[in-house]
């Protein structure tokens, strides 16, 4: 069975220009995600659960964790002088790697280093997301906040990693998604998923109902044609929200399916990261035939304006989301 190593090796022979400096940045999110996997599989035995008591710039209760993989990832990353700087949920501003290393790499990367990680405590599925960027501006230079709010359109790949019954890498450089499955006892990813499709329909809906009153005209539509019963079009549909965006992501690109977070009343522009929570899942979304937006707009299409800005998220089967996307624009116009 081929390891993670030696696909991201060989699909770097197709490249003869490259130095391979992609392929040791991907190398380390792969050795990062082995040191957080080990933590996250103990995470009971030792101090690394609960809240830190401190609050996020999300005004969110960072979790131990979450400060444990953001540092993880972040030493990984800067270690071996590919990466310029870095954005995360867990820091309020960039990072940049100030030194003459850092100055010469010539990728970004963004990440959730643990999401869903309020999960750890009752021992749920949680995962890492990242999306990486060629920079833009001179390598040598000290990276600029434009080289992190490019659209997602610009990414050079993008991935998970989710730590659940097992643990998997996912990833994409732009040539199909392909899936790793963690051998424990060596410590080794073998590709377990190769080319992964998320099938065009689907009959599983992802999304916290305890919003409905708050959701769009058009989503509150969506979801009573997901119950209605039809049996051309195999409905009822199935609702199944883990409150993990990674395992609802996850599950819907093996079996189908669609997850959303719309606006609620809490969050007037949705929950989700555009950065690095929705664009690097539309990425693998899109790479794997499915959709991504935020209800009228491609997903990879939005130039972002804030690292750590939100958007309505809707991210699944191709045709699941053209019907949600028709009922919203359909009931936003009549609102409008
Ligand atoms: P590098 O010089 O190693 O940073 O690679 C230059 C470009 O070649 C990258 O930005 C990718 O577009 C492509 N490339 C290099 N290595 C890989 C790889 N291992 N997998 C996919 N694409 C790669
Ligand atoms: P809610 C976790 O905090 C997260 O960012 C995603 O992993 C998850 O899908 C969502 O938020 C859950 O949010 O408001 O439904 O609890």
């Amino acid at each position: 069975m081929k390891t993670l190593g030696e696909h991201i090796v060989d699909k770097q022979s197709e490249f003869p220009d490259a130095t391979g400096e992609l392929t040791s940045l991907l190398s380390s999110i792969k050795l990062a995600a082995k040191v957080v996997n080990r933590d996250i599989n103990k995470a009971g035995l030792v101090d690394i659960i609960g809240s830190t008591g401190v609050h996020n710039i999300q005004g969110e209760d960072q979790q131990k964790m979450d400060l444990f993989a953001n540092e993880k990832f972040k030493a990984a990353l800067e270690a071996r002088g590919q990466v310029c700087g870095v954005a995360s949920e867990e820091e309020d501003e960039i990072i940049i790697f100030n030194s003459e290393k850092g100055h010469n790499g010539k990728y970004v990367v963004l990440m959730d280093p643990l999401d869903g990680s309020s999960n750890i405590d009752v021992n749920v599925s949680v995962g890492t997301i990242f999306s990486i960027y060629r920079r833009l501006s001179p390598v040598g230079s000290t990276p600029t906040l434009d080289d992190f709010l490019q659209p997602g359109s610009a990414q050079v790949a993008a991935g998970y990693v989710i730590y659940g019954s097992s643990t998997m890498l996912v990833y994409s450089t732009g040539y199909g998604v392909h899936g790793f499955t963690c051998d424990p006892s060596l410590g080794v990813f073998y590709l377990s998923h190769e080319n992964m499709q998320i099938p065009e329909d689907g009959r599983i809906y992802s999304i916290n109902e305890g919003n409905y009153l708050a959701f769009p005209p058009g989503v509150k539509k969506y979801l009573k044609y997901c119950q209605e019963e039809d049996k051309e079009t195999n409905r009822p549909y199935t609702s199944r929200y883990i409150g993990s965006l990674v395992s609802d992501f996850h599950r819907n690109l093996l079996k189908g399916g669609i997850y959303m977070y719309p606006s609620t009343s809490t969050y007037r522009n949705g929950k989700l990261r555009l950065l690095y929570e929705c664009n690097p899942l539309a990425y693998l979304v899109e790479q794997a035939g499915g959709r991504a937006s935020n209800g009228f707009t491609r997903i990879l299409d939005i130039k972002p304006e804030q690292v750590h800005q939100r958007v309505p998220f809707y991210c699944g089967s191709l045709n699941m989301i053209k019907k949600v996307e028709s009922l919203i624009q359909e009931h936003h116009t009549q609102e409008s």
